[in-house]
Protein backbone atom coordinates (compact mmCIF):
# COMPACT_ATOMS: atom_id res chain seq x y z
CA UNK A 1 0.00 0.00 0.00
CA UNK A 2 0.84 3.48 -0.91
CA UNK A 3 1.53 6.05 1.72
CA UNK A 4 0.97 4.13 4.87
CA UNK A 5 2.54 5.95 7.60
CA UNK A 6 1.83 5.69 11.47
CA UNK A 7 -0.48 8.58 11.48
CA UNK A 8 -2.54 7.15 8.95
CA UNK A 9 -3.08 4.08 10.45
CA UNK A 10 -3.83 4.95 13.54
CA UNK A 11 -6.60 7.57 12.54
CA UNK A 12 -7.53 4.16 10.71
CA UNK A 13 -7.81 6.28 7.22
CA UNK A 14 -8.18 3.61 3.57
CA UNK A 15 -5.31 3.78 1.06
CA UNK A 16 -4.37 6.96 -0.45
CA UNK A 17 -5.24 5.48 -3.90
CA UNK A 18 -5.89 8.89 -6.08
CA UNK A 19 -3.32 11.37 -6.61
CA UNK A 20 -5.06 13.68 -4.29
CA UNK A 21 -5.45 11.64 -1.34
CA UNK A 22 -2.10 12.24 0.18
CA UNK A 23 -3.04 16.31 0.21
CA UNK A 24 -6.41 15.72 1.90
CA UNK A 25 -4.81 13.14 4.59
CA UNK A 26 -2.22 16.06 4.90
CA UNK A 27 -4.42 18.61 5.70
CA UNK A 28 -6.65 16.27 7.78
CA UNK A 29 -3.43 15.75 10.21
CA UNK A 30 -2.96 19.63 10.19
CA UNK A 31 -6.15 20.25 11.32
CA UNK A 32 -6.23 17.45 13.71
CA UNK A 33 -2.65 18.06 15.15
CA UNK A 34 -3.26 21.62 15.73
CA UNK A 35 -6.49 21.24 17.16
CA UNK A 36 -5.70 18.55 19.73
CA UNK A 37 -2.26 20.72 19.86
CA UNK A 38 -4.67 23.78 21.09
CA UNK A 39 -7.37 22.15 22.88
CA UNK A 40 -4.32 20.22 25.11
CA UNK A 41 -2.43 23.66 25.75
CA UNK A 42 -5.34 25.57 26.72
CA UNK A 43 -6.47 22.62 29.13
CA UNK A 44 -2.67 22.78 30.85
CA UNK A 45 -2.75 26.60 30.67
CA UNK A 46 -6.13 26.28 32.62
CA UNK A 47 -4.97 24.11 35.12
CA UNK A 48 -1.55 26.04 35.97
CA UNK A 49 -4.28 29.36 36.59
CA UNK A 50 -6.20 27.76 38.47
CA UNK A 51 -3.55 26.75 41.15
CA UNK A 52 -1.67 29.58 40.26
CA UNK A 53 -4.59 32.06 41.25
CA UNK A 54 -6.66 29.98 43.46
CA UNK A 55 -8.11 31.85 46.07
CA UNK A 56 -6.17 32.21 49.24
CA UNK A 57 -8.53 34.05 52.17
CA UNK A 58 -11.80 34.77 52.75
CA UNK A 59 -10.75 38.98 52.14
CA UNK A 60 -8.92 38.18 48.89
CA UNK A 61 -9.75 40.88 45.94
CA UNK A 62 -8.82 40.33 42.51
CA UNK A 63 -6.13 42.14 40.77
CA UNK A 64 -6.79 44.54 37.78
CA UNK A 65 -5.08 43.38 35.17
CA UNK A 66 -4.19 45.65 32.53
CA UNK A 67 -2.80 43.91 29.12
CA UNK A 68 0.03 45.68 27.39
CA UNK A 69 -0.62 46.34 23.37
CA UNK A 70 1.86 43.75 22.62
CA UNK A 71 0.06 41.18 24.17
CA UNK A 72 -3.40 41.97 22.87
CA UNK A 73 -2.16 41.98 19.32
CA UNK A 74 -0.16 38.86 19.69
CA UNK A 75 -3.38 36.59 21.32
CA UNK A 76 -5.67 38.10 18.25
CA UNK A 77 -3.31 38.10 15.38
CA UNK A 78 -2.21 34.39 16.66
CA UNK A 79 -5.13 32.16 16.07
CA UNK A 80 -6.17 34.88 13.32
CA UNK A 81 -3.61 33.85 11.21
CA UNK A 82 -3.89 30.36 12.14
CA UNK A 83 -7.34 30.52 10.71
CA UNK A 84 -6.26 32.37 7.72
CA UNK A 85 -3.51 29.37 6.82
CA UNK A 86 -6.40 26.91 7.57
CA UNK A 87 -8.19 28.97 4.67
CA UNK A 88 -5.86 29.33 2.76
CA UNK A 89 -4.13 25.76 2.55
CA UNK A 90 -8.19 24.31 2.42
CA UNK A 91 -9.48 26.91 -0.32
CA UNK A 92 -6.09 25.88 -2.44
CA UNK A 93 -7.18 22.14 -1.75
CA UNK A 94 -10.37 23.10 -2.64
CA UNK A 95 -9.93 24.32 -6.27
CA UNK A 96 -7.40 21.81 -7.09
CA UNK A 97 -10.51 19.12 -6.15
CA UNK A 98 -12.91 20.89 -8.29
CA UNK A 99 -10.85 22.10 -11.20
CA UNK A 100 -10.18 18.84 -13.78
CA UNK A 101 -7.09 18.26 -15.55
CA UNK A 102 -7.16 19.32 -19.02
CA UNK A 103 -7.43 16.36 -21.37
CA UNK A 104 -9.21 14.02 -18.32
CA UNK A 105 -11.29 11.49 -20.02
CA UNK A 106 -15.10 11.70 -19.36
CA UNK A 107 -17.18 9.02 -18.05
CA UNK A 108 -20.99 9.64 -17.29
CA UNK A 109 -22.44 8.55 -14.50
CA UNK A 110 -26.19 7.82 -14.06
CA UNK A 111 -27.43 7.14 -10.29
CA UNK A 112 -30.71 5.65 -9.90
CA UNK A 113 -32.53 3.73 -6.71
CA UNK A 114 -29.94 1.85 -6.45
CA UNK A 115 -27.23 1.55 -8.47
CA UNK A 116 -24.82 3.28 -10.57
CA UNK A 117 -24.26 3.55 -14.17
CA UNK A 118 -21.14 4.21 -16.31
CA UNK A 119 -21.19 5.37 -19.71
CA UNK A 120 -18.14 5.69 -21.53
CA UNK A 121 -18.89 8.35 -24.48
CA UNK A 122 -18.86 6.28 -27.43
CA UNK A 123 -18.21 3.10 -25.86
CA UNK A 124 -20.10 0.09 -23.42
CA UNK A 125 -22.30 1.01 -20.43
CA UNK A 126 -21.48 -0.72 -17.05
CA UNK A 127 -23.55 -0.65 -13.98
CA UNK A 128 -21.79 -1.13 -11.02
CA UNK A 129 -17.79 -1.45 -12.52
CA UNK A 130 -16.07 1.95 -12.65
CA UNK A 131 -13.14 0.50 -15.07
CA UNK A 132 -10.54 3.10 -15.23
CA UNK A 133 -6.51 3.29 -16.29
CA UNK A 134 -3.61 4.02 -14.00
CA UNK A 135 -2.16 6.96 -13.57
CA UNK A 136 -4.99 9.08 -15.83
CA UNK A 137 -7.08 11.73 -15.19
CA UNK A 138 -10.72 10.93 -15.33
CA UNK A 139 -14.05 13.51 -15.17
CA UNK A 140 -17.04 12.15 -13.93
CA UNK A 141 -20.22 13.93 -15.18
CA UNK A 142 -22.78 12.93 -13.46
CA UNK A 143 -26.79 13.50 -12.93
CA UNK A 144 -29.54 11.25 -10.84
CA UNK A 145 -32.88 9.51 -12.44
CA UNK A 146 -34.72 9.84 -9.35
CA UNK A 147 -33.38 11.41 -5.61
CA UNK A 148 -30.40 12.98 -4.45
CA UNK A 149 -27.48 10.53 -4.15
CA UNK A 150 -24.00 10.62 -3.66
CA UNK A 151 -20.59 9.63 -5.40
CA UNK A 152 -17.74 8.58 -2.57
CA UNK A 153 -15.06 6.96 -3.09
CA UNK A 154 -13.31 6.46 0.00
CA UNK A 155 -9.66 5.27 -1.09
CA UNK A 156 -9.98 8.27 -3.83
CA UNK A 157 -11.33 11.49 -1.31
CA UNK A 158 -13.65 11.75 -3.70
CA UNK A 159 -17.40 12.73 -2.43
CA UNK A 160 -19.60 14.49 -5.00
CA UNK A 161 -23.79 14.72 -4.52
CA UNK A 162 -25.30 13.45 -7.74
CA UNK A 163 -29.08 15.86 -8.35
CA UNK A 164 -31.68 14.71 -10.96
CA UNK A 165 -31.85 17.03 -13.61
CA UNK A 166 -28.78 18.38 -12.97
CA UNK A 167 -25.58 17.35 -14.18
CA UNK A 168 -22.65 17.88 -11.37
CA UNK A 169 -19.20 16.96 -11.84
CA UNK A 170 -16.00 15.60 -10.41
CA UNK A 171 -12.84 13.95 -10.96
CA UNK A 172 -9.66 11.49 -9.98
CA UNK A 173 -6.41 10.23 -10.97
CA UNK A 174 -6.65 6.32 -9.56
CA UNK A 175 -2.39 5.78 -8.63
CA UNK A 176 -3.11 1.94 -7.32
CA UNK A 177 -4.35 -0.69 -9.07
CA UNK A 178 -6.82 -2.83 -8.22
CA UNK A 179 -10.94 -2.78 -6.76
CA UNK A 180 -12.16 0.83 -5.19
CA UNK A 181 -15.32 0.87 -3.43
CA UNK A 182 -17.85 3.04 -4.29
CA UNK A 183 -20.35 4.55 -1.92
CA UNK A 184 -23.91 6.60 -2.31
CA UNK A 185 -23.29 9.04 0.56
CA UNK A 186 -26.51 10.71 0.43
CA UNK A 187 -29.51 8.87 2.12
CA UNK A 188 -31.66 7.50 -0.84
CA UNK A 189 -33.97 5.27 0.35
CA UNK A 190 -34.15 1.55 1.24
CA UNK A 191 -31.74 0.23 -0.41
CA UNK A 192 -29.39 3.13 -0.10
CA UNK A 193 -26.79 0.77 2.02
CA UNK A 194 -26.55 -1.84 -0.81
CA UNK A 195 -26.03 1.02 -3.17
CA UNK A 196 -22.48 -0.09 -3.61
CA UNK A 197 -20.08 0.00 -6.85
CA UNK A 198 -16.40 -0.56 -7.66
CA UNK A 199 -13.81 1.44 -9.62
CA UNK A 200 -11.35 -1.05 -11.34
CA UNK A 201 -8.21 0.48 -11.85
CA UNK A 202 -5.92 -1.42 -14.45
CA UNK A 203 -3.26 -0.43 -16.42
CA UNK A 204 -3.33 2.07 -19.16
CA UNK A 205 -2.78 -0.27 -22.46
CA UNK A 206 -5.29 -2.81 -20.28
CA UNK A 207 -7.62 -0.66 -20.30
CA UNK A 208 -7.18 0.58 -24.16
CA UNK A 209 -7.56 -3.11 -25.14
CA UNK A 210 -10.39 -3.62 -23.16
CA UNK A 211 -12.24 0.00 -24.20
CA UNK A 212 -10.99 -1.00 -28.17
CA UNK A 213 -12.58 -4.70 -27.88
CA UNK A 214 -15.80 -3.18 -26.18
CA UNK A 215 -16.05 -1.02 -29.27
CA UNK A 216 -15.95 -3.71 -31.63
CA UNK A 217 -18.62 -5.35 -30.13
CA UNK A 218 -20.89 -1.87 -30.13
CA UNK A 219 -20.25 -1.84 -33.34
CA UNK A 220 -21.04 -5.11 -35.12
CA UNK A 221 -24.08 -5.37 -33.21
CA UNK A 222 -25.36 -2.17 -34.34
CA UNK A 223 -24.58 -3.50 -38.29
CA UNK A 224 -27.20 -6.08 -37.27
CA UNK A 225 -29.59 -3.97 -35.57
CA UNK A 226 -29.61 -0.93 -38.86
CA UNK A 227 -31.02 1.98 -36.94
CA UNK A 228 -32.24 4.65 -39.10
CA UNK A 229 -30.91 7.88 -39.16
CA UNK A 230 -28.03 6.79 -36.60
CA UNK A 231 -26.88 10.12 -34.97
CA UNK A 232 -22.78 9.38 -35.79
CA UNK A 233 -20.99 11.67 -33.56
CA UNK A 234 -23.55 10.76 -30.81
CA UNK A 235 -22.44 8.21 -27.61
CA UNK A 236 -23.88 4.27 -27.53
CA UNK A 237 -26.47 5.59 -24.88
CA UNK A 238 -27.79 8.18 -27.92
CA UNK A 239 -27.54 5.51 -30.38
CA UNK A 240 -29.45 2.93 -27.45
CA UNK A 241 -31.68 5.95 -27.75
CA UNK A 242 -32.41 5.84 -31.45
CA UNK A 243 -33.54 2.23 -30.88
CA UNK A 244 -35.74 2.98 -28.15
CA UNK A 245 -37.90 5.36 -29.69
CA UNK A 246 -38.60 3.39 -32.73
CA UNK A 247 -39.76 0.87 -29.96
CA UNK A 248 -41.73 3.69 -28.68
CA UNK A 249 -42.83 5.01 -31.75
CA UNK A 250 -41.76 8.34 -30.94
CA UNK A 251 -40.87 8.86 -35.08
CA UNK A 252 -44.15 8.39 -35.71
CA UNK A 253 -44.28 12.71 -34.58
CA UNK A 254 -40.84 13.67 -34.19
CA UNK A 255 -38.01 13.90 -36.45
CA UNK A 256 -34.18 13.51 -36.11
CA UNK A 257 -32.90 15.53 -38.98
CA UNK A 258 -35.21 19.20 -39.09
CA UNK A 259 -37.86 18.10 -40.83
CA UNK A 260 -41.32 19.08 -39.93
CA UNK A 261 -43.50 16.86 -38.30
CA UNK A 262 -46.55 16.34 -35.93
CA UNK A 263 -44.38 17.09 -32.71
CA UNK A 264 -41.05 19.42 -32.74
CA UNK A 265 -37.95 18.15 -34.49
CA UNK A 266 -35.89 16.85 -32.01
CA UNK A 267 -32.64 18.31 -33.60
CA UNK A 268 -31.61 21.40 -31.76
CA UNK A 269 -34.01 20.93 -28.85
CA UNK A 270 -31.81 20.62 -26.25
CA UNK A 271 -30.64 23.74 -25.07
CA UNK A 272 -33.66 25.51 -26.97
CA UNK A 273 -35.92 28.41 -25.21
CA UNK A 274 -39.24 27.18 -26.32
CA UNK A 275 -42.74 28.93 -26.40
CA UNK A 276 -45.60 27.75 -24.66
CA UNK A 277 -49.24 28.09 -26.01
CA UNK A 278 -49.29 29.79 -22.68
CA UNK A 279 -46.45 32.31 -23.39
CA UNK A 280 -44.27 30.82 -20.51
CA UNK A 281 -40.58 30.26 -21.61
CA UNK A 282 -39.32 27.09 -20.94
CA UNK A 283 -35.34 26.31 -21.45
CA UNK A 284 -34.93 22.99 -22.13
CA UNK A 285 -32.82 20.85 -20.45
CA UNK A 286 -32.83 17.43 -19.12
CA UNK A 287 -35.55 18.00 -16.64
CA UNK A 288 -37.74 19.48 -19.30
CA UNK A 289 -37.38 16.73 -21.63
CA UNK A 290 -38.09 14.03 -19.10
CA UNK A 291 -41.36 15.76 -18.02
CA UNK A 292 -42.28 16.05 -21.84
CA UNK A 293 -42.56 12.68 -22.04
CA UNK A 294 -44.13 11.52 -18.48
CA UNK A 295 -46.64 14.93 -18.60
CA UNK A 296 -46.99 16.25 -22.17
CA UNK A 297 -49.88 17.86 -21.45
CA UNK A 298 -48.26 20.04 -18.55
CA UNK A 299 -46.55 22.05 -21.43
CA UNK A 300 -47.66 22.40 -24.65
CA UNK A 301 -45.57 23.82 -27.34
CA UNK A 302 -47.05 26.80 -28.90
CA UNK A 303 -47.93 26.23 -32.50
CA UNK A 304 -48.78 22.33 -31.63
CA UNK A 305 -51.67 19.92 -30.83
CA UNK A 306 -51.98 18.63 -27.28
CA UNK A 307 -51.28 14.87 -29.20
CA UNK A 308 -48.38 13.29 -27.53
CA UNK A 309 -49.64 10.49 -25.33
CA UNK A 310 -47.83 10.13 -21.94
CA UNK A 311 -45.00 7.49 -21.62
CA UNK A 312 -45.07 7.05 -17.98
CA UNK A 313 -44.97 3.58 -16.81
CA UNK A 314 -44.23 2.65 -20.51
CA UNK A 315 -40.59 4.13 -20.45
CA UNK A 316 -38.32 3.01 -17.63
CA UNK A 317 -35.58 5.04 -16.46
CA UNK A 318 -32.42 3.35 -18.82
CA UNK A 319 -34.70 3.60 -21.68
CA UNK A 320 -35.91 7.63 -20.45
CA UNK A 321 -31.90 8.52 -20.05
CA UNK A 322 -31.16 6.98 -23.91
CA UNK A 323 -34.33 9.33 -25.28
CA UNK A 324 -32.56 12.28 -23.31
CA UNK A 325 -29.15 11.11 -24.59
CA UNK A 326 -30.45 10.96 -28.26
CA UNK A 327 -31.97 14.34 -28.16
CA UNK A 328 -28.97 16.06 -26.37
CA UNK A 329 -26.65 15.01 -29.05
CA UNK A 330 -29.28 15.84 -32.31
CA UNK A 331 -27.09 19.48 -31.91
CA UNK A 332 -27.63 22.35 -34.54
CA UNK A 333 -26.79 25.65 -32.94
CA UNK A 334 -28.92 27.68 -35.95
CA UNK A 335 -32.23 25.96 -34.40
CA UNK A 336 -31.35 26.68 -30.92
CA UNK A 337 -31.75 30.12 -31.27
CA UNK A 338 -35.44 30.00 -32.05
CA UNK A 339 -38.17 28.14 -30.76
CA UNK A 340 -39.72 25.08 -32.58
CA UNK A 341 -40.46 25.61 -36.02
CA UNK A 342 -44.50 24.83 -37.07
CA UNK A 343 -46.17 21.23 -37.46
CA UNK A 344 -45.72 19.67 -41.09
CA UNK A 345 -49.37 20.32 -41.59
CA UNK A 346 -49.15 23.74 -40.80
CA UNK A 347 -52.37 25.87 -40.67
CA UNK A 348 -54.58 23.59 -42.70
CA UNK A 349 -54.79 21.17 -39.61
CA UNK A 350 -55.79 24.60 -37.17
CA UNK A 351 -58.91 25.93 -35.96
C1 LIG B 1 -48.84 11.16 -31.46
C2 LIG B 1 -47.67 11.94 -31.76
C3 LIG B 1 -46.49 11.92 -30.79
C4 LIG B 1 -45.80 10.84 -30.31
C5 LIG B 1 -46.04 9.37 -30.60
C6 LIG B 1 -44.75 11.37 -29.48
N1 LIG B 1 -44.82 12.74 -29.43
FE1 LIG B 1 -43.60 13.97 -28.40
N2 LIG B 1 -44.73 15.57 -28.96
C7 LIG B 1 -45.80 15.53 -29.82
C8 LIG B 1 -46.36 16.87 -30.00
C9 LIG B 1 -47.53 17.24 -30.88
C10 LIG B 1 -45.58 17.71 -29.19
C11 LIG B 1 -45.75 19.22 -29.01
C12 LIG B 1 -46.88 19.51 -28.05
C13 LIG B 1 -46.49 19.23 -26.63
O1 LIG B 1 -45.61 19.89 -26.12
O2 LIG B 1 -47.09 18.31 -26.04
C14 LIG B 1 -44.56 16.87 -28.55
C15 LIG B 1 -43.58 17.33 -27.68
C16 LIG B 1 -42.52 16.58 -27.25
C17 LIG B 1 -41.39 17.10 -26.54
C18 LIG B 1 -41.16 18.56 -26.20
C19 LIG B 1 -40.64 19.21 -27.48
C20 LIG B 1 -40.41 20.69 -27.41
O3 LIG B 1 -40.14 21.26 -28.50
O4 LIG B 1 -40.49 21.25 -26.36
C21 LIG B 1 -40.54 16.06 -26.30
C22 LIG B 1 -39.20 16.10 -25.59
C23 LIG B 1 -41.17 14.88 -26.84
N3 LIG B 1 -42.36 15.23 -27.41
C24 LIG B 1 -40.61 13.61 -26.75
C25 LIG B 1 -41.25 12.47 -27.23
C26 LIG B 1 -40.72 11.13 -27.06
C27 LIG B 1 -39.41 10.78 -26.38
C28 LIG B 1 -41.62 10.28 -27.62
C29 LIG B 1 -41.55 8.76 -27.69
C30 LIG B 1 -41.30 8.08 -26.45
C31 LIG B 1 -42.69 11.08 -28.17
N4 LIG B 1 -42.42 12.39 -27.90
C32 LIG B 1 -43.80 10.58 -28.84
C33 LIG B 1 -46.30 14.40 -30.44
C34 LIG B 1 -45.88 13.10 -30.20
CU1 LIG C 1 -28.06 6.72 -3.31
Amino acid sequence: MTGETFVHRLLFLPPQASSIAKAVDHLHYFIIGTTMFGSVGVALVALYLFVRWRRRSEDQRSYRVEPSKTFEVLVIGGPLSLFLLWFVLGFRGYVKLYTPPPGAMDVYVTAKQWMWKFSYPDGPNAIDVLRVPENRPVRLLMTSRDVIHSFFVPDFRVKQDVLPGRYTQTWFEAVELGRHQILCAEYCGLGHSMMRAWVDVVPPDRYDAWLADQRRGLASRQDMGGPVGTPEAGTSLAREGVRVAERAGCFKCHSIDGSAHIGPTWLGLYHRTEVMTDGRRIYVDEAYLTKSMMDPMADIVAGFEPVMPTFQGKLDAPETAALVELIKSLQSRELQRHPAAPPAYGPIFRR
